[in-house]
């Protein structure tokens, strides 16, 4: 459920820095003669030539699309160059791309506060940079990089380092132009130093942050101004506000007939606490203004671990026996993560998640979701795999049940069959000093 946090009341320069086909830019540093050729990054399994998961620009501009497996991308570019992600205990082993993240983060930690929202996204704080920088003469500090920001709701008679270093601008605006003059030379450093480029948004709050900066990538950046807010919500849909895009959109559009952002503005506070409670209601309200007060956490660490794979097709589990067979896999997998944790950073974790997709084979009508259970998790890969199994078990039980309304119970517990298993380790915190 969102949390309506209240609106920060200073001013804030907030960057969300998204890394560009970021699988395909860490195999194209491994492997140089791939640059500038078309490539894409395929999943750990060769059905129908595996599943695409990162695309570069170069092979998006021949018509590969992520949906695509490996077979029908070759078809529309028969130059593309598939590389399969490294393999480890018979799946994928994600780590170089986890660690070539962790080589941006350094070099974007230097300017702010930084939070590392997922493999290849990162929120930075740089108020306090750009205050710093905000006292002195922009003209000459704006570099090439910079001026080439694309700016939301730029009036057509201004150039961008017009917009810039124009005396009339509000503190916010200016503040803002600072903002992008530091994010546009951290980029910079990150393209030096780590070889990868990256798109970022920049604006005044978290949201507007991230919804900018897929705006124009590769390599670019885009300012959301305060004054374009309005205008930007009025016809964007509500399924690209992350936590609109699930059961809270649905219910909008079905009950509210709210389409896009802008639609929810039509509503006062009061009628959507009624209707969504008074947290939601104050988030919904919020949002459609574009106020956020989400906070960038000081977090460089992930905030979980996940093991997981998929079993497309023919592969998919069919019997407990291999269900706890891959169970241990990842279990294997899941606590070198959690060693390796300990080891560096002293964190530990403390609940252990299991998500599995599983369908009834033969039937047309969707399934319902193979619900994800968790429990406290126990360190050790025996335990982990009995307290997964337990939890898969139960889910399976609860699954199969519904699903038998009908049919013959063991009709149903003989045919399902599990395509995507993982274990997911979260609720990580430092591990406290023992007292010798
Ligand atoms: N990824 C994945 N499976 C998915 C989606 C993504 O394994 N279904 C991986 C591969 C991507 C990386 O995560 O390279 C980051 O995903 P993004 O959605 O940010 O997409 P890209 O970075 O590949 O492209 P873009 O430049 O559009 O952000």
């Amino acid at each position: 459920m969102p949390l309506a946090r209240r609106p920060a009341s200073r001013i804030r320069v907030i960057a969300h820095v998204d890394l560009d086909c970021f699988y395909v830019q860490v195999e194209q540093r491994r492997q140089p003669q791939l640059r500038g050729k078309p490539t894409a990054v395929i999943q750990y399994n060769s059905w129908k030539g595996g599943a695409c998961i990162a695309v570069g620009y170069e092979a998006r501009k021949c018509g590969v699309k992520r949906s695509m497996r490996g077979d029908a991308a070759k078809a529309v570019c028969p130059d593309l160059n598939l590389v399969q992600v490294p393999v480890l205990h018979e799946k994928a082993d994600l780590s170089i791309y986890r660690d070539a993240g962790s080589e941006v983060v350094a070099v974007l930690s230097r300017v702010g506060k930084c939070e590392r929202a997922s493999i290849d996204e990162v929120y930075l704080d740089v108020t306090e940079a750009a205050k710093r920088l905000s006292s002195k003469d922009l003209s000459t500090l704006v570099s090439e990089e910079a001026s080439t920001s694309h700016i939301v709701g730029l009036p057509q008679e201004l150039g961008t380092k017009e917009w810039f270093c124009r005396p009339d601008a509000s503190r916010e605006d200016h503040l803002l132009a600072c903002g992008a003059i530091i994010v546009a030379d951290i980029r910079l450093a990150v393209l030096a130093e780590t070889e990868f480029t990256c798109s970022a948004g920049v604006a005044h709050n978290k949201m507007l942050a991230k919804l900018s900066s897929g705006m124009h990538k590769p390599a670019q950046q885009t300012l959301v101004p305060s004054s374009a807010v309005e205008s930007l919500l009025a016809t964007l849909p509500i399924s690209k506000i992350g936590k609109l895009g699930g059961k809270l959109g649905q219910e909008l559009e079905g009950e509210l007939g709210v389409k896009t952002v802008g639609d929810l503005l039509q509503f006062s506070e009061v009628k959507l606490q009624d209707m969504y409670g008074p947290n939601t209601g104050t988030w919904l309200w919020n949002t459609a203004r574009g106020i956020n007060g989400d906070e960038v956490q000081d977090r460089t660490l992930p905030k979980s671990h996940s093991s997981g794979k998929t079993f497309p097709g023919p592969r998919a589990l069919k019997t407990l026996e291999t269900v706890v067979y891959w169970l241990k896999e990842l279990a294997e997998t899941l606590q070198l993560r959690l060693d390796e944790d300990l080891s560096q950073n002293n964190r530990t974790a403390h609940l252990l998640t299991i998500h599995a997709s599983c369908h009834i084979e033969g039937r047309a009508t969707e399934a319902p979701k193979f619900s994800s259970k968790s429990r406290p998790l126990r360190y050790g890969v025996d335990k982990i795999v009995e307290d997964s199994r337990y939890l898969f078990e139960r889910s399976l039980h609860e699954f199969c049940s519904h699903q038998s309304a009908g049919k013959e119970q063991s009709e149903i517990t003989s045919s399902w069959a599990v395509t995507g298993l993982s274990l997911t380790a979260s609720n990580i915190m430092a591990k406290p000093m023992v007292k010798t």
